[in-house]
């Protein structure tokens, strides 16, 4: 039985450890040079709400484009995979995706989504588990970029498939990358991957999509100050910084960065950091790929290489990459 005294303590204690996480990592970001934090730390509730208003965004193609392949090859994708899939999701996502995915598939089993927040965890999978009574669910609370374990197939149940969508791969940088696929490739041992990842194209249309004429992105980058401000003892002044995105096409990555209006001192706990006018912090790269770039990079990982997806335009790409008993 739940107790809910011990709940609250554990959530507790789950909460101060973000905190010292987030703080670390930005007491790092502003003593290194060059500036740069993880983009893991725009996903406070704000940064979830603004991420969810930019894939609404006319700008943002990758939502849409993944969800229209989802949706048109949905019974190939189902074909791939067979009956009775365990389906583990990396990061709980906004379930829309996963949901076309259970549609199109014969009998899944198992939902077994991973993601580092309880909450959202909780949230998402009640819903499913709501509209789906005859599937297994099973969040399981981890750091899906760190080892971890599954817990054992169950009995008669078909194919692991892990699914990872919406081109967070390209949030990683390439050692990031191949680490996550590696660990992925043995999590699926017999079973495989879907994995959805934006594609390398003409530069103005990576750069519309990080630069939005309703400014959400903007918002979104400038989340992360009011974030630290809110939970740290930091006093960033929102207006001193400037939303920064290019494409970087040497290194195939949308860079965002929020860049100082004007030479100023900041403080994180009562540590005093300077920055220079234009001085910035990084604070996302964003990877586009090549079909066979990304194959390249499975095959290292351990998998094998299946059918792709991609929409008319060749925007986005869903591969399924099988992965070796
Ligand atoms: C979550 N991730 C795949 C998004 C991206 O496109 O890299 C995050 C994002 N950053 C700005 N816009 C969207």
């Amino acid at each position: 039985m739940r107790n809910p005294q011990f709940t609250g303590t554990l959530e507790a204690a789950n909460e101060a450890s973000a905190r010292a996480d987030f703080s670390r990592a930005m007491r790092d970001a502003l003593a290194l040079h060059p500036r740069s934090i993880s983009p893991k730390y725009f996903y406070d509730a704000e940064g979830s709400r603004l991420f969810d208003r930019i894939c609404e965004l006319p700008e943002y193609y990758p939502t849409r484009t993944e969800l229209s392949i989802l949706r048109e090859r949905a019974g190939e994708i189902a074909a791939q995979i067979g009956p009775r899939a365990e389906i583990v999701e990396f990061g709980a996502g906004s379930l829309t995706k996963v949901r076309l995915l259970l549609d199109a598939l014969k009998s899944p089993s198992r939902y077994l989504p991973i993601d580092i927040s309880g909450e959202h965890l909780a949230g998402a999978t009640a819903r499913l588990q709501a509209d789906w009574p005859e599937l297994g669910v099973h969040p399981i609370v981890a750091d899906y970029t760190r080892p971890f374990g599954l817990p054992p197939k169950t009995e008669g149940s078909g194919m692991r498939v892990g699914f990872f969508p919406g081109s967070t791969l390209g949030n990683f940088n390439p050692d990031e990358a191949l680490a996550f696929l590696q660990l992925a490739a043995r999590l699926l041992r017999g079973g495989g991957l879907l994995l959805g990842v934006d594609l390398i194209k003409a530069p103005a249309r990576l750069h519309a999509a990080y630069n939005d004429a309703q400014g959400v992105t903007a918002q979104f980058n400038l989340n992360l100050l009011r974030r630290a401000n809110a939970e740290l003892d930091c006093d960033f002044d929102l207006a001193g910084f400037d939303h920064a995105a290019f494409y970087n096409a040497p290194l195939q990555r949308i860079e965002m960065h929020l860049v100082s209006r004007r030479s100023q001192q900041v403080q994180l706990a009562g540590e005093r950091f300077h920055f220079e006018e234009g001085e910035a912090l990084h604070t996302e790269n964003s990877y586009k790929f090549t079909i066979d770039g990304l194959r390249a990079l499975a095959v290292r990982a351990g998998f094998g290489i299946g059918p792709v997806w991609t929409d008319p335009d060749r925007l986005f790409s869903v591969h399924w990459l099988p992965a070796a008993q």
